[in-house]
């Protein structure tokens, strides 16, 4: 039967040039080496990932045997950005080499033994996990939680999945990826041809690595101030927001705004005996300064000079005894941050305040007003906000 042509428009010119022409991605790059080759840089970029997404899981869920060390400083400010940054710079790698493999994962017959069977099976859990881990923590620093999960928990496990499935890759592809690998005189001009125009090897990496740099460049300005004004594809800027500090979860969501400004306000430390300290008492106390990030775990960071009472100061008024941790209490009664604890050397670290002014002023009500704590080496869902309660831990 005759089909008739459909009289449809041309695509515009531009789309029938360059990278847009039929044909410019030759299959010639569906090779061993391609794959090899951007496997390699995924590889490295998981490697970074999911060691600093590791200890970013420590530092928010530490384990009874392990103090997280309070220096450096800005530790987890470094390792959470290097996480956020690693994790939106593989995506164009990522892509690229789903790009490359895509064809195989309909090969025919789907398993020739059953030991290939359970190798195809593990490209499940190796494409599907990490596609779920970049999704979903794109989709978090956007704080859009389209799900019902506990995003942390779910990050986390399959995070442990998708290494799994990467290190039972690399060993069955062994073979093939060091063929791939591999250079000769040949892999040069190899890399260099790109049949009736099209994509060379060469053009293809230069172009993924153009894109992970643009990926990096306007998105790495929400923790770097000096290139936050290129910054257009990140949620936050290290600078927008009052008293120059961005604003995760605000007075009115978390339900404090009254409370906060209640002239009634004090602040109750307990420990072996209760002390409450209204602001006029705390601000009679000895002051100390801390130039400490805020260092959230979406990835944007903003240093600020904090100044406050010190909390061991605080502790000391109650007795508290060596090796307590304690547990700090915000006003907020529902949200999953109104609470966190600190091991006793956090607490008891000289740098650690709970904060009554912020670069100079005193505290903004969206950044914590009347107190809220500020510790070295913290996440920043750790440094609690609009503190109602400071309980030493028996
Ligand atoms: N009580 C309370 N404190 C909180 C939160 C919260 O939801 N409730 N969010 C935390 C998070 S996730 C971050 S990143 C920081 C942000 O602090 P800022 O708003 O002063 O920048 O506050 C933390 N303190
Ligand atoms: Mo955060």
């Amino acid at each position: 039967m005759a089909v008739p042509d459909l009289d449809l428009p041309s695509p515009p010119d531009i789309l029938r040039q360059g990278p847009f022409r039929e044909g410019s991605f030759g299959t010639h790059l569906r090779d061993e080496r391609t794959a090899a080759l951007l496997g390699r840089a995924l590889g490295i970029a998981v490697t970074i990932c999911f060691t600093t997404g590791y200890i970013s899981h420590l530092h928010q869920h530490p384990p009874a045997w392990l103090d997280m060390p309070s220096r450096p400083v800005r530790g987890y400010q470094l390792t959470q950005g290097l996480h956020v940054v690693t994790g939106l710079a593989m995506i164009p790698i990522l892509l690229a080499k789903l790009w490359i493999v895509w064809p195989k994962l309909f090969a025919w017959p789907p398993a020739r033994t059953m030991l290939h069977a359970l190798e195809r099976l593990s490209l499940l859990a190796l494409v599907g996990g990490a596609l779920f881990e970049v999704t979903s923590g794109l989709i978090n620093i956007t704080q859009w939680y389209p799900w019902s999960f506990f995003f942390p928990r779910t990050h986390y496990l399959v995070a442990w999945l998708l290494v799994g499935a990467v290190l039972v890759h690399i060993g069955v592809k062994l073979p093939a990826i060091r063929r791939g690998l591999a250079r000769d005189e040949t892999t040069a001009a190899d890399d260099r041809a790109a049949p009736d125009g099209s994509f060379s090897r060469r053009g293809l990496l230069i172009a993924t690595g153009a894109a992970v740099v643009g990926v990096t460049l306007t998105t790495v300005g929400q923790t770097l101030r000096p290139l936050q004004r290129l910054a257009l594809l990140a949620p936050r800027r290290p600078n927008i927001g009052p008293q120059g500090l961005p604003v995760n979860r605000t007075s009115e969501q978390a339900q404090v705004a009254r409370l906060a400004q209640d002239p009634a306000w004090a602040v109750q430390i307990v420990g072996a005996r209760t002390v409450a300290l209204t602001l006029a008492q705390l601000r009679e106390l000895p002051q100390h300064a801390s130039v400490l990030p805020i260092a959230c775990v979406e990835g944007w960071s903003s240093t600020a000079h904090w100044s406050g009472v010190r909390l061991r100061d605080l502790l000391a008024l109650v007795d508290a005894p060596a090796g307590a941790s304690v547990r700090v209490r915000s006003l907020e009664e529902k949200g999953l941050y109104r609470a966190s604890t600190l091991k006793h050397h956090q607490a008891t670290d000289a740098l650690t305040l709970l904060a009554l002014d912020l670069n100079g002023e005193p505290l903004h009500l969206e950044h914590g007003f009347p107190a809220r704590l500020i510790a070295p080496n913290r996440p920043g869902v750790l440094q609690t906000k609009w503190i109602s309660r400071i309980e030493v831990q028996a």
